[in-house]
């Protein structure tokens, strides 16, 4: 269905090391297509401006345009308001507004947070910051050896102490996609908020907020087509109503004297300052490219080439791939014998193939992996079978080389 979709993407058309490039690193960031380019270059041509401040025409289209996109997002994701759509630079400030403004308004001396054994550091450190802030305490999720999510377990960790449950969408290593429905649920019965870190989920299901009833939902546009520095978090009008202000700043304000401040009206409060309004046009184009696609279609053709490439890969006598579990987005780490990772990632880019190594600052997941670090392929709708095939022959090579 995606045979010519690779034309799309300029950057794809390159030689690394004089191979043709396979880019297998998209849960990192996927490449952009040239609609999202032509998008944010338009942009900068014709609309630049600064937006919610001018009365002249170009900072009026500048602004028109960037509450369009906010009005995409909101479809996209099936917000009821669009003031519960605030622009971020990515998942990792979406998350420090929530933990840092949740922590102000809801978290004292004892309180629980829950996480889980599979987050990146971006689902861990901004609530440590703010569970030292106030005395909080985070009670962990564990995980099976499969690399699924506990949920006998999860069930038992909510107490009366218990303040906010916060957990990812899918896992950056494991691919695992987690029952977050079922997850949100249990928190509510329990009466507990959810934050769910959807920097991979967000191109693995199609969400609907509403129906997952999550109270926040965090995403990065790199990962889904659009340019870095912009990014979601979608929060419930009550929760957003409620929360202090995460920044100061312009245009978060009603009206500032040196005794009060009057904060500005959702979804203002929460972005102070000039915001990224090409980033956002270029976000808006990357949800129109979806759209155009139709996201089914792409997490079915990734899953194609994940069954593919886990079945050739699973022949390897050397080969160990981390997780299996019951739900797999279109991400495989492995271990190739015992060669280090960041050695077959080295030797592996001399064919023009990139995969990303290390610990995909998921550090605690290493821990009860008891590894340091994966190699880990990731699939975008970009990828080919032959970007596989490519993928499997320059692992046997590999493998040879690294004994
Ligand atoms: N994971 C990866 O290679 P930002 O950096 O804010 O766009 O996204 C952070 C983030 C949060 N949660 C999850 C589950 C993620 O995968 C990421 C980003 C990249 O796996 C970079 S470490």
């Amino acid at each position: 269905m995606f045979e010519d979709i690779k034309k799309e993407f300029p950057i794809l058309s390159q030689t690394v090391h004089n191979r043709q490039l396979v880019y297998l690193d998209s849960a990192a960031s996927t490449q952009k297509p040239e609609c999202v380019i032509n998008a944010v270059d338009n942009y900068y041509k014709t609309l630049n401006s600064n937006v919610h401040r001018g009365i002249h025409t170009l900072s009026q289209k500048a602004t028109d345009i960037y509450e369009e996109a906010r009005l995409k997002i909101q479809n996209f994701i099936h917000a009821k308001h669009s003031r519960e759509i605030i622009f971020t630079r990515g998942t990792t400030e979406a998350i420090n507004l929530v933990a840092s403004s949740y922590g102000k308004l809801c978290l004292k001396q004892g309180d629980e947070i829950i996480l889980s054994q599979m987050e990146h550091h971006s689902n861990i450190v901004p609530w440590q910051l703010v569970a030292e802030q106030y005395g909080a305490v985070i009670k962990v999720i564990p995980i099976s050896q499969t690399g699924d999510m506990r949920l006998d377990e999860y069930k038992k960790l909510f107490s009366e102490k218990t303040k906010i449950a916060a957990f990812t969408h899918a896992s950056n290593v494991l691919g695992t996609i987690n029952p977050i429905k079922e997850m949100i649920a249990i928190a509510h019965q329990n009466h507990v908020p959810v934050l769910v870190d959807g920097a991979q989920g967000i191109k693995a299901e199609q969400v609907d907020v509403q129906d997952l009833d999550c109270d926040f939902y965090c995403f990065s546009g790199h990962k889904i087509y659009a340019p870095m520095g912009i990014g979601i978090l979608y929060g419930k009008e009550e929760w957003l109503d409620k929360l202090p202000p995460y920044q100061g700043g312009g245009d978060m304000i009603e009206q500032v004297r040196f005794e009060q401040t009057i904060f500005n009206q959702l979804p203002f409060k929460f972005e102070a300052g000039t915001p990224n309004v090409g980033g956002a046009i270029g976000l808006m184009a990357a949800v129109d490219f979806i759209a155009d696609c139709g996201l089914e279609n792409m997490i079915a053709h990734e899953k194609q080439l994940l069954t593919y490439a886990l079945e050739q890969m699973q022949t390897f006598e050397n080969m160990r791939i981390i997780g299996n579990p019951a739900s797999r987005t279109a991400v495989i780490s492995f271990l190739l014998g015992n060669a280090h990772p960041s050695d077959v990632g080295t030797l592996i880019d001399f064919e023009g193939i990139a995969l990303r190594t290390g610990h995909h600052c998921a550090q605690p997941l290493m821990d009860f992996l008891q590894i340091s670090g994966t190699v880990r392929a990731s699939f975008a709708v970009y990828n080919t079978k032959e970007d596989v095939d490519m993928l499997v022959n320059g692992l046997k090579k590999v493998g040879k080389m690294l004994g």
